[in-house]
């Protein structure tokens, strides 16, 4: 069985809670799921409480997983770029913006940075970040952080853009990881009249039968309060799978299973 959770920000004891509900973790909040599979889309930091406390949680649980049998991955969020960057490059101006007036660190206390994430930040989180993954395909299911075709910018598999991000992330240049930053903040590719098509020809280039993604709230979609969220929201003609149900907004944290079994798995193709 694979899960997928997403959009933490820092609200460990929800991801927590949740995990438990999912049959994943136990009391002692170590990794019951035996073999099944858990991949967190991305933004474990900023808006919540304790960012630090996401990320040592996923990755304690990666390892109990992986001594199961199971696996646990994280992909990297536009959050953690704003994370990375502000401990890089705090205020250092960007100076492809004309303006003279964007920074990491402008961004950072505009989209709910917390001093107490930077200050705990350490090089072993970095270092674990930095090499994190993008995009990632598991079976029909190409899972991302934001619902954009923005990564096609990068390279025309999911190994390329995996790797030029990471060639990003590991150099210095404030240029490339504005641009990162940038781009894995745009928003709702696949919720427009032809988002359908949008989605297809993504998956067409990449892999999948469904996108699956966080980063913008199911209520956004439906135009529900976040509270009101209860499940996650197949649209695009069941192209994409919206799993963000707002945290950071008051709405629930969804641990989504993806159901792909062949007795009932209807076939999306023509
Ligand atoms: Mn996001």
């Amino acid at each position: 069985m694979h899960y997928v959770v997403g959009d933490v920000h820092g609200h460990v004891e929800h991801l927590v809670a949740a995990l438990r509900n999912a049959k994943l973790l136990d009391s002692d909040r170590a990794w019951c799921g035996g073999q099944a599979r858990l991949t967190v889309l991305g933004d474990c930091f900023d808006r919540g409480p304790d960012g630090i406390a996401v990320v040592d949680l996923v990755r304690r649980l990666q390892d109990q997983a992986g001594t199961a049998g199971g696996r646990v991955d994280a992909l990297i969020g536009n959050h953690e770029i704003l994370a990375l960057g502000m401990n890089l490059f705090g205020d250092r101006l960007v100076s492809s913006d004309l303006g003279g007036r964007r920074s990491f660190a402008r961004s950072w206390a505009v989209n709910g940075g917390q001093v107490h994430d930077q200050e705990r930040l350490t090089d072993d989180h970095i270092a674990w970040l930095r090499g994190l993954d993008s995009v990632i395909l598991a079976g029909p299911d190409l899972l991302l952080h934001a619902d954009t075709t923005e990564y096609l910018r990068w390279g025309d598999t999911s190994e390329q853009i995996n790797d030029a991000i990471r060639e990003v992330l590991a150099g210095d240049d404030l240029e490339r990881w504005w641009e990162c930053w940038v781009r894995l903040t745009s928003r709702y590719a696949f919720a427009g009249f032809d988002g359908e098509r949008v989605a297809e020809e993504m998956l067409d280039r990449l892999g999948g039968e469904r996108i699956v993604h966080g980063h913008s709230f199911i209520s956004t979609f439906t135009g529900q309060d976040p509270s009101q969220v209860t499940g996650p929201l197949s649209y695009a003609g069941g192209r994409a799978l919206a799993i963000d149900g707002g945290i950071a907004g008051g709405g629930p944290c969804l641990v989504v299973r993806l159901d792909h079994e062949p007795e009932t798995n209807q076939p999306h193709r023509r």
